[in-house]
């Protein structure tokens, strides 16, 4: 098993940003791989959250990978703002965008990794043609839009499909969950075949517990079950 295709990414929509300097610091100290930034714009997800200057701000603080997680309408009208704004992947939802192939060719023409996103009722044909063209999928265990929401357990099956299919055409993909993910999801996502833990209210900023500590838990619940 590679360790190191486990990958911690701290939500910062459930950061405390009264102290962001600290939440950082905090961060970085506890190895997290990438900071996962909740783009909503109010009308593909019922919520407004995060915007680019956030990002640039962050990014002049850290080196850490940028996960962007836009959920938007529209999304090509965003990529110039966060790749300028110094994202890393650009992660956008299938269910929003019309032309997927242009769009990731946009992406990789500003030298970004690109993803794509789906919610939990849409099925893994939304991504089948475009497997062989992006870094990673997405795959919401909750509805986009809001922390604190309850895990929808039948997206275990879905993440062990998409497994499975990127095993048999021996792709090199990233299966990223987001959404309730905490020590009591982790075991059977990471069996399942995901390698990428978003941690938000329930994994990683929880109070009473360092980020350090909850970084540690999540880390090691994942390396003891993946299974790729
Ligand atoms: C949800 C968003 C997520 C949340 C994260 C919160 O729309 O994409 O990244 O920030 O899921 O974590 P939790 O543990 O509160 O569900
Ligand atoms: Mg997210």
């Amino acid at each position: 098993m590679n360790s190191q295709r486990i990958k911690i990414s701290a939500s910062m929509m459930c950061a405390d940003f009264s102290h962001l300097d600290n939440v950082l610091l905090e961060l970085k100290r506890a190895n997290v791989d990438a900071l996962h930034f909740d783009i909503m714009d109010g009308h593909f997800v019922p919520n407004i959250a995060l915007g680019p200057d956030l990002v640039r701000s962050l990014r002049n603080k850290t080196d850490l990978l940028f996960d962007t997680h836009l959920m938007v309408q529209n999304p090509d009208n965003y990529f110039d703002m966060f790749a300028e704004a110094g994202s890393d992947i650009l992660v956008f939802h299938a269910e929003a965008c019309t032309h997927p192939f242009r769009a990731i060719q946009r992406i990789r023409a500003y030298g970004l990794k690109a993803g794509i996103a789906i919610n939990p009722a849409t099925p893994l044909s939304a991504v089948d043609y475009v497997l062989d063209q992006i870094d990673m999928v997405l795959i919401m265990t909750v509805e986009p839009g809001f922390a604190g929401q309850d895990f929808i357990s039948s997206m275990v099956h879905k993440v062990r499909t998409l497994r499975d299919i990127i095993f048999q055409r021996k792709l090199k993909i990233d299966i990223e969950v987001d959404g309730h993910i905490n020590k009591r999801t982790i075991p059977d996502l990471a069996g399942a075949g995901a390698n990428v833990f978003v941690g938000g209210s329930s994994g990683l900023f929880i109070p009473g517990l360092s980020i350090a500590e909850a970084v540690k838990i999540m880390r090691d619940s994942a390396l003891s079950n993946y299974s790729c």
